[in-house]
């Protein structure tokens, strides 16, 4: 498509040596609006991502900008050889650009010849994955302080995001309630195990570490030839907490090869060989650093994140979809559906 006026004006601020010729929409997540930019460079096209990042989910964007920037640094640093998303400087070398309604882009370079899978396939993506989120976690367990801004305060607070769910079916859900009184059932009857991640880690028996926060089988790329992982992406919540935040989004988006908002949920199955998968991919790229209770807790951690998870979908459809975008009406209620029905398959497998 022609590209805005708007989409001009802010590509033309990143420093690169060609001029717009085209932009699409990219439907990449559920939070930010991104734009697959097409640039006539003098040694040919070259294609990047552009995105501005959602200010009303992250309330203060130059945060997670700064985080991104430090993180990418890091990256680029120590592991040069690996593939990752290096931010394109402004024209100014300013590493984002901010509109004047406090907006804040970024630009990346498209990496071509890659992937993203809405959901998993088989055992070898489920590994490779999982391997990846793993290695990022590890390269990331030097990162020298100043601690990462908290862009996102309580985003695995399960306790908090349930007390979230119960205020909104007081305040604005009351007609809906009927709709849905077995998912209430669901959450209050799990509401103390739901909460154990929260409480291990306040008390310091789970470690603190840099952790991505939406390990979801859509954030990792892959080299569609070989099917191998190539780089780890959306970096908006990295920050710190336990790594089964991690693991858990890996073991609810990847345990089955369901869609997100499967409306049958007789497709809704746990897998455990996929499972399996993961935890062999994940100990492999976290290494040493992986502690006994951090071993112990991981099956669980599928069924606290699933759960918490359906709990965010729910509470958003109960708010008119203001947080996840939405193509139809009713989709974050099936979404929910499927991570509690996902949690159960969970659970059910942690307790075998
Ligand atoms: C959101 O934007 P996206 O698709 O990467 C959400 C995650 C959820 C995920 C579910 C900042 O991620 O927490 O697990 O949707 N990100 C934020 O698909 O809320
Ligand atoms: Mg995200």
């Amino acid at each position: 498509m022609q590209p805005t006026p708007e989409l001009h004006s802010v590509a033309s601020s990143f420093l690169v040596d060609g001029e717009l010729v085209d932009a699409e929409n990219w439907f990449g997540g559920h939070i930010n609006d991104s734009f697959l930019l097409k640039f006539l460079c003098p040694d040919g096209e070259k294609r990047f991502l552009l995105q501005r990042v959602n200010g009303h989910v992250f309330p203060e964007p130059t945060k997670v900008m700064e985080n991104v920037q430090r993180i990418t640094e890091f990256v680029s640093v120590r592991a040069p050889e690996l593939a990752f998303l290096y931010l394109v400087p402004q024209r100014n070398l300013d590493p984002w650009h901010e509109d004047s309604s406090g907006d804040c882009w970024r630009l990346y370079p498209f990496m071509e010849e890659t992937t993203a899978l809405l959901k998993v396939e088989n055992e070898y993506q489920a590994r490779t994955a999982a391997f990846a989120f793993g290695h990022f976690s590890r390269l990331l367990s030097n990162l020298p302080d100043p601690p990462l801004h908290d862009v996102l305060p309580g985003f695995h607070d399960t306790p908090a995001r349930i007390c979230a769910l119960m205020k909104a079916t007081e305040v604005e859900g009351k007609h809906l309630l009927q709709e849905i009184g077995d998912e209430l059932e669901f959450v209050q009857s799990h509401e103390d195990t739901a909460g154990t991640l929260m409480e291990l880690l306040k008390s310091g028996q789970l470690p603190t570490r840099v952790v991505h926060n939406d390990a979801k089988i859509s954030n990792v790329l892959l080299d569609p030839k070989s099917g191998e992982a190539v780089c780890v992406v959306d970096l908006d919540t990295v920050g710190h907490g336990t790594s089964l935040f991690d693991y858990g989004d890996m073991l609810r988006s990847m345990c089955s090869s369901t869609k997100e908002d499967e409306q049958d949920l007789g497709k809704v199955v746990v897998d455990s060989s996929l499972c399996s998968a993961i935890k062999k991919g994940y100990l492999e790229g976290v290494g040493s650093i992986f502690s006994e209770t951090e071993k112990e807790l991981m099956p669980l951690s599928g069924f606290i994140i699933a759960l918490e998870l359906g709990v965010r979908f729910l509470t958003d459809h109960l708010k008119g979809n203001e947080y996840f975008k939405v193509t139809r009406p009713g989709q974050n209620l099936d979404r929910a559906r499927v991570q509690f029905e996902l949690a159960k398959g969970l659970k059910e497998l942690a307790e075998s």
